[in-house]
């Protein structure tokens, strides 16, 4: 008789998603000093737990569960209620007590706070269905409001985004998209009226607003009589309930039907008189929100390195147990180059966004050098890592084979979930022609080239020269190319955009790879991260520079 039990397949499992990273402790063990480092050490184990344990487990069993909006209450009264997730409602009393905003703001450590808090990020935003967004919001808030000057609107707001008691802890939002406007945010229609009590109030749409029960929204709308463009819009901050808990002129018109992060609301708005209270000047409010826009950008890196992380634990757990044509999966030469290089990207994001975390803390603390390297490449990070996290999330599923197919593995929602990393806050496109921008700035090659020179040190090791030899070479390759296209072939360079970028994406990866290779040689005899950063290598830094615009036309027939 057959037995139906008789053959089962063993499912992956985590563990503490500190302890079992060998690449996040050997890069937090170079970049924090040892007392900071063990001063933090066990919040850092106690969130690998949380994130290897309940966490994950409670988001496998709320797979199904997924937000709801109440418009109307039985009574006929307009309530527009969003019920969260379990997953969420835990989240955010753990964002909160765990300090995943706070601890950039109050940590001890000076400018290695925002390492301090990327690593809890890292640890925690895998296992907490993108509760990572409104938290990336409301520490872009916190920044934003700081950098305006606006001290009534400091006071009251910033203590609450940065509590760390879940009842005083509040989110935001960030109200940017309309469904004219999209990625280009002059077309923005929402008016800013200004009444006869000297008070603002909002009209308008606003079409993709992320995490709609937050506290409070930073916007942009156009004051009216201000004129077309992205110039004669102006930044307001919304308090997005009343005292009596309603929403007051803002009414939630719909969730959006989404392919991934299903578990965050995102919402359709009207704005018909909303409440408002202008920050800073009556234009130019794209530029006061950008403080905003980079910090949910570097959000953005550390969670896509964090996603690749974790579709290669994952993996790598599977690998040990699963057996296929009589051998583990782990003992089969190509599945074992297969997560090796998986192993490489992953750990290529990770050094990117980190180190972009650490130019962040420097220039927060008055490093004006770092600020400007952060102009440049804040953008290129963002793109490159958003780009390796679909990739590579879709290679994780693959690691499965069938397995990584079916929706109540809980794997699926890996690279569903991944695919937003490229779009929201900037596409893969939108991001290279801002990277464009920062670079026809004068100095910001000379900073580009001071972070990669920072970053290489000066290898002794034969494979980490050749390494740092091929970063320079692609670097000033890409930076000649620009140089004279920008004169002479305008379209081309746009054309040529994103191309650029991932070049100087990977190179700069792979150059802060070298750089920790050399270190971890040196100090620790440990040869497996030069090996890592070999494996990058051979995966290539340099994409096929300048492809013709006039093919590009040919093939699309114009
Ligand atoms: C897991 C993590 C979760 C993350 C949270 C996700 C939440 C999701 C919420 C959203 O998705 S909100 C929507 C996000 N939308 C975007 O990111 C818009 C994408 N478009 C751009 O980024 C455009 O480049 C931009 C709208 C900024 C272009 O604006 P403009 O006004 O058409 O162009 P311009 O002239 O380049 O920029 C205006 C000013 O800002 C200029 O300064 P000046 O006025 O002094 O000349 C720029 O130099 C400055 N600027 C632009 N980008 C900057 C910046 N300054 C500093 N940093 C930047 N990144």
């Amino acid at each position: 008789m057959t037995s139906y039990t008789s053959f089962n397949q063993p499912p992956p499992s985590l563990g503490n998603q500190y302890v079992d990273d060998v690449a996040l402790r050997s890069l937090l063990r170079r970049i924090l000093p040892a007392e900071m480092r063990e001063s933090i050490e066990s919040e850092l184990h106690e969130m690998g737990e949380l994130a290897g344990g309940e966490l994950y487990e409670l988001s496998l069993r709320d797979r199904l569960n997924e937000p709801t909006l109440t418009q109307w209450s039985p009574w006929g009264e307009r309530i527009d209620k969003i019920e969260l997730t379990a997953v969420w409602k835990r989240a955010e009393e753990l964002a909160a007590t765990r300090g995943l905003v706070a601890t950039a703001y109050d940590s001890p450590h000076g400018a290695l706070a925002r390492i301090h808090q990327f690593a809890l990020v890292f640890l925690f935003g895998p296992s907490t269905d993108t509760y990572s967004c409104p938290l990336a919001m409301t520490d872009g808030a916190a920044r934003c409001l700081l950098s305006s000057g606006e001290q009534e609107l400091v006071d009251r707001a910033v203590p609450r985004l940065t509590s760390r008691d879940p009842e005083k802890f509040w989110t935001s939002g960030q109200w940017m998209t309309e469904s004219r406007g999209g990625s280009d945010v002059s077309q923005t229609e929402t008016t800013a009226r200004l009444g006869a009590d000297g008070k603002w109030s909002l009209w308008g749409r606003k079409w993709f607003t992320s995490a709609a029960t937050s506290q409070i929204a930073l916007t942009l709308a156009r004051p009216e009589g201000n004129p077309a463009g992205s110039r004669g819009l102006a930044m307001f901050y919304v308090e997005t309930f009343d005292e009596t808990a309603q929403r007051p002129g803002i009414r939630v018109n719909r969730l959006k039907d989404k392919l991934g992060t299903r578990k965050l609301p995102t919402a359709e708005l009207s704005l018909e008189g909303a409440p408002a209270q202008l920050v800073g000047a009556t234009s130019r409010g794209v530029r006061q929100i950008t403080p905003m826009l980079n910090i949910t950008r570097t959000w953005n890196g550390v969670i896509a390195a964090a996603t690749l992380r974790r579709g290669v634990a994952l993996a790598t757990n599977y690998a040990q147990k699963r057996h296929a044509f009589g051998h583990r999966l782990a003992d089969k030469p190509l599945h074992s180059d297969t997560l090796a290089g998986m192993h490489a990207e992953a750990e290529g994001a990770m050094h990117f966004a980190f180190r972009i975390a650490t130019l962040l803390g420097r220039a927060e603390h008055g490093d004006d050098e770092a600020a400007l390297r952060l102009r440049v490449l804040t953008p290129i990070m963002k793109l490159t890592t958003g780009r390796q996290a679909v990739n590579g999330s879709s290679e994780a599923l693959e690691a499965f084979g069938g397995a990584g197919y079916i929706e109540d593995t809980g794997l699926p929602s890996l690279l569903r979930d991944a695919q937003v990393l490229s779009i929201w806050e900037g596409t893969t496109n939108v991001l290279a022609l801002d990277m464009l921008r920062a670079l026809s700035q004068q100095e910001a090659w000379g900073a580009v080239e001071r972070e990669i020179e920072e970053l290489l040190a000066t290898p002794s090791d034969e494979s980490l020269k050749e390494a740092a030899e091929q970063v320079l070479s692609a670097t000033s390759t890409v930076r000649a190319w620009i140089q004279e296209t920008a004169l002479e072939k305008p379209e081309q360079l746009e054309a040529d955009a994103r191309r650029a970028a991932l070049t100087l994406g990977r190179s700069l990866e792979l150059a802060a790879m070298i750089g920790h290779a050399q270190w971890a040689l040196d100090t620790e005899s440990d040869p497996r991260p030069a090996a890592v950063a070999r494996r990058f290598l051979g995966h290539g830094i340099k994409q096929t520079q300048s492809l013709p615009v006039s093919d590009a036309k040919h093939i699309l027939g114009h």
